[in-house]
């Protein structure tokens, strides 16, 4: 079978405007952003000595101001003191160091500088979880039925760029955000809404994120609403067990980075992810790109047991032996097709 095939069996919605793609979303999956409101940071902790010395380390302590009081938040930077290539925005698991999936003295000797952020400082991965941002909206305009926990910790993402563009030392630096897994459907969700992300990385985000859900095997819409709902609106839950009723597909999430730069990694392992349709959600989304992922129509469709790379366009797929993880390896592939879209 070939990738033309393979799509066309799928009998995807075709791509929309912008404007309707994200209403989708809003609508139909993640609910809508709140407002920004303005932001301060304080820096709490200078580390003159981290990465051998190479960079410094700085706890901040960020600042949202709502009308009704502050929302405060911790985040961590590295900075390189020799200047970096670009900032990785790192949307954590966790808060602590050292982190597996965010290895900071090899990013650093990379070339990069790192800003974490974790999640459960936004607010709990919990159902009924009402806490933190959370809390600011419940009751109010929001609560998680009319947007999701997806909605706000990309929210937090991007109140931590509003603070990143007031520094001096990481004004000027691209921004390339990487999530992985439900933290890759959320720096999906996260570029979708804010133009300031200059390149997107959502690593094995399955699921609601980069892989498509017609036909999807591993996770499904039903299998995902029923553990996870406070990720969605409950709109979404009616495509359980409906997902040809879609008037969307994850490509247009997908889409809704163009034309800016968009990576995926996918593990053979992570059936659960299921690459098939991340590969081919990767495919369906490229049409909107100027340079597209760098795939030929006729071409068989890929093993998806043999890892494979797609880098010779603006959008780019990773396929690597193992399970899910963000590991070495998905950051080291990453890194060569990154620095094409930097121009370095
Ligand atoms: C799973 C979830 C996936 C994925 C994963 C993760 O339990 O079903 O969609 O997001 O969690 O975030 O590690």
């Amino acid at each position: 079978m070939t990738i033309r095939q393979a799509l066309d069996e799928l009998r995807l919605p075709p791509l929309r405007d912008r404007e309707e793609m994200l209403h989708l979303f809003e609508q139909e999956v993640f609910g809508p952003l709140p407002a920004p409101v303005p932001v301060s940071g304080q820096v709490l902790e200078t580390r003159e000595d981290d990465c051998a010395g190479k960079a410094v380390r700085q706890s901040v302590r960020l600042s949202l101001h709502f009308a009704d009081g502050d929302f405060c938040m911790p985040i961590l930077l590295t900075l390189p003191r020799v200047q970096p290539k670009a900032l990785l925005f790192h949307l954590s698991f966790k808060r602590e160091l050292p982190n597996e999936y965010c290895l900071t003295e090899e990013i650093v000797d990379s070339g990069y500088a790192v800003c974490q952020l974790c999640y459960l400082d936004v607010s709990s991965d919990d159902t009924n979880g009402c806490d933190g941002l959370a809390a600011r909206f419940i009751g109010e305009d929001f609560d998680h039925r009319t947007t999701s926990k997806i909605s706000l910790w990309a929210y937090a993402v991007s109140r931590t760029i509003d603070y990143l563009k007031t520094r001096e030392d990481t004004r000027s630096l691209p921004i390339v955000l990487i999530g992985h897994s439900r933290l890759g459907k959320t720096a999906l969700w996260c570029s979708a809404n804010d133009g300031r992300v200059d390149v997107c990385y959502a690593n094995e985000s399955g699921c609601a994120g980069t892989s498509l859900s017609r036909r999807k095997e591993g996770e499904t819409v039903a299998d995902i609403y029923r553990v996870f709902p406070h990720w969605f609106v409950p709109a979404y839950e009616k495509y359980a067990g409906n997902e040809e009723g879609m008037p969307f597909d994850q490509h247009f999430l997908l889409a809704l980075t163009a034309p800016r730069p968009l990576y995926c990694g996918s593990a053979i392992g992570d059936l659960w992810a299921w690459p098939r349709n991340e590969f081919l959600g990767m495919c369906a989304a490229s049409p909107a790109f100027a340079s597209g992922l760098a795939f030929d129509e006729g071409a068989p469709l890929p093993d998806f047991g043999q890892p494979f790379r797609l880098h010779g366009g603006g959008v780019g797929y990773h396929l690597r032996t193992g399970t899910h993880f963000l590991s070495r390896e998905d950051y080291n592939t990453f890194y060569p097709w990154l620095e094409k879209q930097l121009g370095l």
